[in-house]
């Protein structure tokens, strides 16, 4: 099958490059997952992408929560990353302003280097986008934003007026690949689709096949609900890496988001 054939409108009107290489990865891969590779140790993640990086078309990471992070090790990590044809995401929810959101792209993690994708929340306004996308031309680099226009996290302050600002805002924004929403709740999901129309990307935290409540105001969905909804990608964590398998869990989440793809 053909990334067009698969994703229709979302494929023909993309502007970004990284929203298409997206695509092509999943539809190659026929996988809508994006691992969420919380482990704390380098040992611990090489591990992990070992194990599932065939089943996932993107991995997202939290660079500052690995204990014994050094450059020469992240270089290998993301080497096997792209040995696996993997999109790497650092979820850093950059926040301040465009200048300053710039310069922590570089830094100690150097993370405008290494990823595709990052997030950001539109708190500061829109020069936050600029500011990152800066950052990846500066090393001549392609990169996409997603903008954080709901969250999963019970009690978070992201009402529906907040929602509607950033969806308007990034809509007609260049350098935003699409939004996070809430991939615990089908319902606003479906409500979110529609507000962001078809040319932009929804990935969604807080999916499981467990749903209910997780862990400190965790909230989970259903994987194959998700994707029903509008979520071109589920951002899986502890669905896989806490599984007792997590090959087995990855490929059959794998499975789930294509079926609700092809569904769609
Ligand atoms: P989990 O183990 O599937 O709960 O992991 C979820 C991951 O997604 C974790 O890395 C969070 O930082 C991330 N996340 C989230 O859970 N909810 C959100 O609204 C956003 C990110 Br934005």
């Amino acid at each position: 099958m053909q990334p067009d054939e698969v994703w229709g409108e979302r494929w023909s009107s993309a502007t970004l490059p990284i929203a298409k290489r997206y695509m092509t990865v999943a539809t190659e891969k026929q996988s809508l997952v994006c691992l969420a590779a919380d482990r704390r140790t380098m040992g611990g993640l090489f591990e992990l992408i070992n194990e599932v990086g065939p089943f996932i078309a993107a991995l997202k990471t939290h660079v500052d929560l690995i204990e014994d992070w050094s450059p020469s090790e992240w270089a290998d990590f993301c080497a096997l990353a792209h040995h696996h044809n993997l999109l790497i995401f650092e979820d850093r929810k950059f926040a301040d302003i465009g200048k300053i959101s710039r310069s922590q792209m570089t830094g100690i993690y150097n993370i405008s280097a290494w990823s595709d994708i990052v997030t950001a929340h539109l708190i500061s306004g829109p020069d936050v986008v600029d500011g990152l996308q800066t950052a990846w031309k500066e090393v001549n680099r392609e990169g996409g934003v997603l903008l954080l226009a709901q969250m999963s996290s019970r009690g978070n302050l992201l009402n529906e007026n907040y929602t509607n600002t950033v969806v308007r805002l990034g809509a007609v924004h260049e350098g935003v690949l699409g939004f996070i929403g809430n991939g615990s709740k089908p319902d606003e999901l479906v409500e979110l689709r529609q507000k962001v129309g078809q040319q932009k990307m929804i990935w969604t935290p807080g999916v499981n096949r467990e749903v209910g409540d997780g862990e400190m105001g965790q909230r989970y969905g259903d994987p194959y609900d998700a994707v029903i909804a509008g979520s071109d990608c589920i951002i899986v964590g502890s669905g896989i890496h806490g599984a007792e398998h997590p090959k087995t869990a990855a490929q059959s989440y794998a499975q789930i988001s294509w079926n609700a793809l092809l569904s769609r």
